[in-house]
């Protein structure tokens, strides 16, 4: 059986959904490719990294297997006997560029085991269950949206996601005379993981500090009871989560001038006031700001490198496409990739 789980961009919305806030993601249409057969051990295949792993029980490897284990461990873990299986995975979706390929191949794998073994799990544990082989197996400790996405995505759509109560709605995605690009800044720092966990605690410090229990509860006046560091990331999460309610309003009005201004101020504060920014990225928005046809653009995902989103007039990125890799490889000595993004539906057998 073969299935395909697609990446995912967030227009808006970036680290709020471990902080009960809200999310303005897409999935696209860029997949995980896998299929599953039955075999006498655990075998894993990647097409793309041209390894395949076997193991008589699942174990952390600390590699691309960890995704796969990750899930079949979370499976068991609520009771459900995984035996052996095969399972082969390609990609089309770039590593490393903010579309989230680590939760496309753990939704990839959490839906093809639940059809193989005929388990029939209902789609929000599966999302739970990828999740939670992210958190627990992987060991990064990230929210819901990408494998919500991942699992929930609806073409011509963005998702409005409210990560607290999990309720969602499908926003028209009519980009009719727009279009949205993703720049891969081609640089992944290595501190992604660790500054993304280093987050986490900051906000449960928050939380802690004003004595509440959910980031819901946080007012603009607790600001003011808040210093430093922490009181900057409060600033950009409660900021970030009106910019999405802005963004669904803008969204919905085709007002994409508004949209675009958003995410030029949701970089800003991603990068004064969270500090999930880094040089390259920073150099990118900076380049793009004020062109020609160019409504906004902002670093995607957990930060330190990735993907930028951009937000511009049909035909108007491509103007300025070559001038901006010249720039940036001046600057940095590295080449730019681009890919121009569709939205898709979610995880399906194909
Ligand atoms: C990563 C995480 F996986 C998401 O859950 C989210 O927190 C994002 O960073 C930042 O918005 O993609």
């Amino acid at each position: 059986m073969k299935v395909k789980a697609p990446g995912r961009i967030n227009i808006i919305g970036e680290h709020t959904d471990y902080n009960d806030g809200y999310v303005l993601p897409f999935a696209v249409n860029r997949y995980v490719f896998l299929s599953i057969e039955g075999s006498d051990r655990f075998i894993f295949h990647s097409e793309n990294v041209n390894e395949t792993v076997e193991m008589e029980k699942i174990e952390k490897l600390n590699k691309w297997t960890d995704y796969i284990s990750g899930v079949i461990a979370s499976f068991e873990k609520r009771g459900y006997r995984v035996s052996p299986v095969k399972i082969s995975v390609s990609s089309n979706l770039p590593m490393g560029a903010g579309l989230s390929s680590s939760a496309a191949l753990e939704v990839a794998t959490a839906y093809a085991i639940s059809e193989y073994f005929s388990f029939n799990v209902p789609k929000l544990e599966l999302v739970k269950i990828a999740r939670e082989a992210e958190v627990e197996f992987v060991g990064v400790r990230c929210g819901i949206m990408d494998q919500f996405t991942s699992a929930f995505g609806k073409k011509d759509h963005a998702i409005f996601l409210d990560t607290m109560t999990l309720e969602y709605e499908y926003v028209p995605l009519r980009l009719e005379g727009y279009e949205i690009n993703l720049v891969d800044s081609n640089v992944k720092h290595e501190l992604s993981s660790s500054e993304y966990n280093k987050r986490r605690q900051e906000c449960e410090e928050v939380l802690k500090t004003l004595g509440k229990k959910s980031f819901r509860e946080v007012t603009k006046e607790d600001l003011e009871r808040l210093s430093g560091t922490l009181r900057k990331r409060a600033q950009h999460v409660l900021e970030e989560n009106e910019r999405v309610l802005k963004s669904v309003q803008a969204l919905k009005e085709g007002d994409f001038e508004t949209l675009g201004k958003l995410l030029f101020s949701s970089h800003e504060s991603l990068r004064d006031l969270y500090e999930v920014s880094c040089e390259e990225t920073d150099f990118i928005v900076d380049y793009l700001r004020g062109k020609e046809g160019i409504l906004g653009a902002r670093m995607v995902g957990g930060g330190f490198g990735g993907g930028v989103i951009v937000l511009s007039k049909k035909g108007a990125f491509g103007k300025i496409k070559e001038e901006l890799v010249e720039s940036y490889k001046k600057h940095f000595g590295i080449d730019l990739t681009f890919h121009e993004i569709e939205s898709s539906d979610g995880v399906q057998k194909i």
